[in-house]
């Protein structure tokens, strides 16, 4: 049985602090000793930069639901495809700041295309992977919001309206209630040093107990 590496996806709504938990994340794995690769969704490669741009350039034409979901897969495969998987292969950990559990959040529920779509496509571009450890940063939609405009221009989902994020978010923690071991909510709405202490005791439990895994993606 050969073992690949682990598999990390970081979740979350708009202005949950995604970007200040991976940084907090790659350097406690690094310090660890981990052979990491750091990615991120949409994107990852130069296609999926480019759909990136794409998918959150604001816009004047009304881009179709599909579309969109169509986009963020087809990034998704160069992705797996290119570095994912490799590095996986190679035994090396992948930190993802999102993956396929924002596309049932934000295209299933937000653009309320359902669950079918994005599952069959989550199937047909990852076939059996899906990841080990999902950190999912809760907090509340205004939070967030308030958060993100305090960041500066919106990109072109950060101008949906609160409805949507509800939709977003209510979708995130039925995901996580519903799916067994692999998620970790930390409530993003506290203090920063509150949240980077949950953060930290989350990769301590990683690194103190990996899964072992088998190599059959
Ligand atoms: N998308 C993506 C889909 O629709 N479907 C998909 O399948 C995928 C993969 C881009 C967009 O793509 C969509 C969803 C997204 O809209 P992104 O770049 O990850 O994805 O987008 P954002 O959620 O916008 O990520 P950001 O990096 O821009 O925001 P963060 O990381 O959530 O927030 P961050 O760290 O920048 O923090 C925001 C502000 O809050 C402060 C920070 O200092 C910063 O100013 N902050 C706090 N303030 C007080 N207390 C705390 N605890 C704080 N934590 C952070």
């Amino acid at each position: 049985m050969s073992q690949r590496g682990l598999f990390i996806t970081l979740e979350g709504g708009e202005g949950a602090g995604k970007t200040t938990a991976m940084a907090s994340i790659e350097a406690a794995l690094r310090e660890a000793g981990v052979d990491l690769l750091s990615t991120r969704e949409p994107g990852g490669t130069a296609l999926g930069e480019s759909l990136r741009r794409c998918l959150l350039e604001p816009s004047t034409e009304a881009v179709a639901p599909m579309a969109e979901l169509l986009m963020i897969f087809a990034a998704r495969a160069q992705h797996l495809h290119e570095r994912i998987l490799p590095a996986l292969h190679e035994g090396r950990w992948v930190l993802c700041d999102r993956f396929t559990d924002a596309s049932f959040a934000y295209q299933g529920a937000g653009r309320q295309l359902g669950t079918a779509p994005v599952a069959a496509l989550e199937s047909m571009v990852q076939g059996e992977l899906r990841p080990d450890v999902t950190i999912l940063m809760d907090v509340p939609v205004e939070i967030g919001m308030d958060r993100a405009r305090g960041r500066g221009a919106l990109d072109r989902f950060e101008q949906e309206d609160l409805e949507f994020f509800a939709r977003v978010r209510e979708s995130y923690l039925e995901r996580a209630a519903r799916g067994g071991g692999r998620y970790y909510v930390i409530d993003a709405s506290k203090p920063l040093a509150e949240v980077q202490q949950a953060i930290r005791g989350v990769v301590k439990e990683l690194i103190a107990c990996p899964s072992v895994l088998e190599d059959d993606s």
